[in-house]
């Protein structure tokens, strides 16, 4: 990809750093439209989206029905809060519970509000339901997690970067090693009231646990009367192939929690699914949100469910993940260490000796390819669902050539 003399890019670039928090190291790339997989920068430089708004868009930018609802729903009625019903709200909740199998659902907006939502619940549950002394309740969670930024997601947080200088912090949360089962079972006591987990581990590096892992958490739950909470937030809603990652070992958790692509890439859109009995322990006033399962929210995401409901981006994620992850292989030693993930998702391990994650997503984004780095050597490969084949084949090229592999 050439560069453009009279770029309008550098200026772009300083002028957003000049007026924000520097709470992110972005690419250098001032994006101005979009369309299915592919976005087009401020000097009309074309770039494959590989990140989709970290599993927001999977269903691609400015999907035709979802733009639709949106502008439909925009003419009529944005926002009530929930101190009334609107006509779309129903519809949006007997979606999700249908989809997620779960009798209750309760909107809310960002991921990180699902993720609260669902450990006040566990722990109202554990007091009014399990019988756990009042103030006692402790959530089991995993290391290398990544559930949010809030005060007490990060309390929890083993990431130095996401959690220093945040304290003090919310005390009730055990950590035990990420796919083991034996420390799990070691950890729970009668106070435990839930098990908190992405079924695939995203920021960690798109970790895949052993097979039989989420089968075994599931047991363990059931054995002990412990809630499993499920953080789908960026494994579910198509990205590995299924609807949910859960679904893989056949597994319903306690607690389904969505977000990003539930707003379809348009609006911030999140809830928990659960039983009657999970849910049923919140009364009103005990929670809410404003927005939370607004109309225009509701709207869109009724759409991303009708989309879900046809089993097309759930097998197109496993069609073309099984060619994406069978052309990433082929890279192994030779600049690449590793590969994991499920689906249209994969975590790609660079060798250090050659360049850092962020070095090859700098030069995949010269070659018109956006990816993002974490955790120093991964890079992170997440097109949107909407993807073809050829596309596939011409990403996994530039990455190729990026690291000499070619
Ligand atoms: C950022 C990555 C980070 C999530 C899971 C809850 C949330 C997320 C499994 C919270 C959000 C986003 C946040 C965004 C970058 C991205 C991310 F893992 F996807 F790569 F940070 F680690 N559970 N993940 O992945 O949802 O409140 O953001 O809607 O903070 O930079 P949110």
């Amino acid at each position: 990809m050439n560069s453009i003399v009279d770029s309008r890019t550098p200026s772009a670039v300083a002028d957003a750093e000049r007026w924000t928090a520097h709470n992110y190291h972005p690419l250098p790339v001032v994006i101005s439209e979009a369309q299915g997989a592919w976005v087009t920068d401020i000097d009309g430089r074309r770039f494959l989206d590989f990140l989709s708004g970290y599993s927001a868009l999977n269903f691609g930018h400015r999907h035709p029905k979802l733009i639709a609802a949106a502008h439909a729903q925009l003419d009529r009625l944005t926002l009530t809060s929930r101190a009334f019903i609107h006509d779309q709200f129903a519809e949006f909740c007997h979606r999700l519970a249908d989809l997620t199998g779960q009798e209750l659902v309760l909107p809310m907006n960002t991921g990180a509000e699902a993720v609260e939502t669902a450990i006040k619940v566990a722990r109202k549950w554990g007091y009014q339901v399990k019988g756990v002394p009042d103030g006692q309740a402790k959530i089991i969670v995993a290391a290398d997690n990544f559930h949010g930024r809030t005060t007490t997601i990060i309390s929890f947080s083993t990431d130095d970067d996401a959690r220093a200088d945040f304290g003090p912090y919310t005390p009730g949360f055990q950590i035990v090693p990420y796919g083991d089962l034996t420390a799990l079972a070691d950890a729970v006591d009668d106070f435990t009231v839930a098990v908190l987990l992405e079924p695939i581990q995203g920021e960690a590096g798109v970790l895949v646990p052993p097979d039989g892992y989420l089968r075994g958490v599931r047991e363990l739950c059931d054995r002990r009367n412990v809630l499993f909470l499920a953080d789908e937030i960026q494994s579910g809603l198509g990205r590995t192939g299924m609807t949910f990652a859960v679904d893989h070992e056949g597994v319903r958790p306690d607690m389904h929690i969505m977000g990003k692509a539930l707003g379809g890439g348009i609006v911030p859109v999140s809830a928990v699914a659960a039983s009657r009995e999970v849910l049923g322990v919140l009364k009103p006033g005990e929670h809410g949100s404003t927005f939370g399962g607004n109309p225009l929210s509701c709207a869109v995401a009724i759409e991303v469910i009708k989309l879900l409901e046809t089993g097309e981006f759930q097998r197109r994620s496993a069609e073309l993940g099984g060619l994406l992850h069978e052309q990433l292989r082929a890279l192994i030693g030779r600049g690449v260490t590793a590969v994991r993930g499920r689906g249209l998702w994969a975590g790609v391990d660079i060798d250090p000796s050659i360049m850092s994650g962020r070095e090859a997503s700098e030069k995949l984004m010269a070659r018109g390819m956006l990816a993002k780095d974490t955790h120093g050597v991964t890079v992170r490969l997440a097109p949107p669902l909407v993807i073809e084949e050829d596309e596939i084949r011409w990403a996994v090229r530039q990455l190729a050539e990026v690291i000499g592999a070619a």
